[in-house]
């Protein structure tokens, strides 16, 4: 079998998805997600100049390969764009091979350790009120586990806590909206929306907070230390984790769960966290992480250190990488839980999927490959938006952490 072509489809379904379609001169096909958020059309750019040229003609099914072809041959290693660009080639690739061994991909990584994988999902409210309600309604909706965030009195827009902070070019302000951030409320202010929610839901329910790199080492252990008593499934993104060795400082004073990764990219910028165990919880994603041949070793060498998976999977992740990701976490011993926050209907019916969500878990199918396709034909409907994720400063302007 020999790689004929290679596409990369972009399409905005109500988020921008990069999608690359590699097709066989045997006819199968299989898909990847490239996607990186308000960044896109350099991945783009990246894949079709320097990497698809140096691909056609090649057998697919030696994807490791291919993997270190892209990553070593390219000098340069390591980074979003770059790994980005090479999860998509390296899932589609998975894809073909297990669309050709007539097996789910979970079966061709070693088989399911699990019946389905626990996911969780967001709720968010501008006040402690309307976050107590939101966690309800997901509640209701099957959610066993709830990623909870509230507005802080005294600061307009927080990310990820009332109005969508996404800017696109279909909007007014196609630049990167301005949010404002203050440590000292948040500190004040959080434990108390864990404290509202104990006393509403009990502590059958599983509760996540996810922090977004804002605090320093020491806030992050005051945060975790006042946060013990609503035993959370994990703290995440505590501090911006260019500094690993951080964590040792927080985790000396807490035994609320750390879980951190979504914007690494390679297990290196998870080596110290993972070996020292810093953390519990290991977030690297498939689109980020370069693909499930790279996931799939991160897993692994978490697994030796008895750090388990939370793969990230925001709804800028497509419906493709969770599809990939699931089938890596229906496998992996060491499987913590999955992100999963809901697509738009447009998004699903652009990507038709075999992966399905009921009572709080999910599952990816048993159709052979990753099980999810492209409908290029709706795809070509919802052309590219320019978006960007917000910024964030302090009251004196500062530039901040978001
Ligand atoms: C999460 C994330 C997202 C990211 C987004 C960036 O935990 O789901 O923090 O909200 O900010 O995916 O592109
Ligand atoms: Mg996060």
């Amino acid at each position: 079998m020999k790689i004929q072509d290679i596409k990369v489809i972009v399409t905005c379904p109500g988020r921008n998805f990069v999608t690359v379609k590699i097709v066989t001169d045997e006819g199968l096909t299989g898909i990847g997600d490239a996607t990186l958020n308000g960044r896109e059309l350099a991945v783009v750019a990246y894949l079709e100049e320097h990497v698809i040229p140096c691909l056609l003609g090649r057998d697919p099914a030696r994807i490791e390969d291919v993997w270190q072809y892209l990553y070593r041959g390219a000098y340069w290693r390591r980074g979003p764009v770059t790994m980005a660009a090479i999860a998509g080639i390296d899932t589609a690739l998975w894809d073909i091979k297990a669309k050709a061994a007539g097996m789910p991909l979970y079966d061709l990584l070693g088989g399911a350790s699990r019946e389905h994988v626990l996911c969780y999902g967001h709720a968010q409210g501008t006040t402690i009120e309307e976050t107590v309600e939101a966690v309800g309604r997901r509640q209701a909706e099957g959610y066993r586990a709830i990623r909870s965030q509230s507005g802080i009195p005294g600061l307009p827009n927080v990310y990820g806590t009332g109005a969508f902070s996404l800017s696109t070019s279909a909007a007014t302000d196609a630049l990167p909206r301005e949010e404002a951030w203050d440590t000292a409320k948040y500190l004040v202010h959080t434990p108390k929306l864990f404290a509202a929610l104990r006393d509403a839901y009990g502590f059958d329910l599983h509760l996540l907070h996810d922090a977004h790199h804002r605090l320093t080492p020491i806030e992050a252990a005051r945060l975790g230390k006042d946060l013990e008593p609503h035993r959370l499934f994990w703290l995440e993104d505590a501090v911006a984790a260019e500094h690993q060795e951080s964590f040792r400082l927080i985790r000396r004073h807490t035994v609320t769960p750390l879980a951190v990764g979504e914007v690494f990219n390679t297990i290196w910028d998870a080596r110290l966290l993972i070996e020292e165990q810093l953390v519990d919880y290991i977030r690297t994603t498939a689109v980020h992480a370069g693909g499930p041949t790279a996931l799939r070793r991160i897993m692994d060498f978490a697994a030796v250190y008895g750090v388990r998976t939370g793969c990230h999977g925001a709804m800028d992740m497509s419906p493709v990488c969770l599809g990939a990701n699931l089938h890596l976490d229906l496998w992996a011993p060491n499987f913590g839980i999955q992100e999963y926050s809901g697509y738009t209907d447009a998004t699903h019916e652009v990507f038709p999927h075999a992966w399905s969500f009921a009572d709080g878990l999910l599952h990816p199918g048993d159709r052979p490959g990753h099980g999810v396709e492209i409908d290029e034909t709706l795809a070509a409907r919802y052309p590219y938006e320019r978006a960007y994720l917000p910024v964030n400063r302090l009251a004196d302007g500062t530039l901040w952490h978001w």
